[in-house]
């Protein structure tokens, strides 16, 4: 009988280490990002915190802080992030090369043809190189995830060209190769941190911004903004990082489920943004916003051109050659 007992505890004991590991780290980490709970990124990361969750038997759960409720942009979050005050973010990549210069290559306008050329530079040895060198600055790189391709919004006219922008006053985020590529259209960039941006534009401070289209549906962007141009001038990255503080904590098994947790959600929050677009400009068109298709997209390559070319002395024609040629 004892020996029976014996080897239902043993058989017992086998399940639970063969399904959770032998790991009994526990953990509730903290997500923060700058945009709503309905953004992409937080419905992303809650597809994320489920797989986690489930697979270490709700030994490592997940607290969300959206809306910039522990950093009022970007830039702050990942300043948080890198102190340890935040455990994971998730947001675009638009002020990470200030952390990580490298990460800057990705910022350039008119570099990914379309979303197939996106996932095979990013999901590929180029994104994995930008990815390690974020190990330099504190942080653990856990998967590319989308903001998407940006499009400009304005307060005055419908935008075809850049000479219809000429002189307006948009914001960027604090990336420096979008504000020289603006500043090459003829347009006065104004960086900004996200959490300022409503206000501003509602103040009549600036005339306009640009984002992609989740970010403009879910951030009501709309309330603020009469007119969108889908001049799609440069894909804008996510990313699912954690504070390399945290990330050494972590039992090595556990390690490995928050990477596959990632890429899995990675897939899963890109469509998101994908598999919606049409509908949210529909849903856009329906609050009031004047949708401009029609882009002079030649003129806009050659406006921003001079930036192009900049970057390819300071980045090195090779790297951006690389991504180019990328099949
Ligand atoms: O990441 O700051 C920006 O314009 C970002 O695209 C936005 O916060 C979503």
């Amino acid at each position: 009988m004892k020996k029976i007992a014996l080897l239902a505890g043993m058989l017992s004991l086998f399940f639970v280490v063969s399904t959770f590991g032998a790991s009994n780290y526990k953990a509730e980490l903290k997500i923060a990002s700058a945009t709503s709970m309905e953004h992409t990124y937080n419905v992303g990361a809650q597809y994320f915190a489920k797989l986690v969750e489930e697979q270490t038997g709700g030994r490592i759960k997940f607290k969300l802080y959206p809306d910039g409720q522990l950093g009022k942009g970007e830039r702050e979050l990942l300043e948080a992030l890198q102190q340890g005050s935040i455990d994971i973010y998730v947001g675009s990549t638009g002020p990470l090369g200030g952390f990580s210069q490298s990460m800057q290559v990705l910022d350039i306008p008119f570099l990914f043809r379309d979303y197939a050329h996106v996932d095979k530079v990013l999901d590929g040895p180029i994104g994995a190189s930008l990815i390690a060198d974020l190990d330099k600055v504190q942080m653990k790189g856990l998967a590319f995830w989308e903001n998407g391709f940006r499009n400009l919004t304005n307060n005055k006219k419908v935008i075809k060209t850049p000479a219809d922008a000429k002189g307006m006053k948009i914001r960027t985020m604090e990336n420096p190769v979008h504000i020289q590529a603006w500043k090459a259209a003829g347009v006065n960039p104004t960086p900004m941190a996200w959490g300022e941006v409503f206000g501003a534009l509602q103040q009549g401070v600036i005339d306009g911004q640009e984002n992609p289209v989740a970010v403009i549906l879910q951030q009501k962007v709309y309330e603020v903004q009469k007119y969108l141009s889908l001049t799609q001038h440069v894909y804008s990255p996510a990313m699912l990082i954690m504070s390399t503080k945290r990330w050494v904590q972590i039992p090595k098994e556990d390690q490995e489920i928050i990477l596959k947790a990632a890429k899995e959600a990675a897939i899963y929050q890109r469509n998101l943004g994908r598999q919606n677009e049409e509908q949210m400009l529909t849903e856009l068109a329906s609050k009031g916003m004047v949708i401009t298709r029609d882009v002079d997209k030649v003129a806009w390559v050659a406006a921003m051109k001079p930036a192009f070319d900049a970057f390819s002395v300071q980045f090195g024609k090779d790297k951006i050659d690389a991504i180019l040629n990328t099949k």
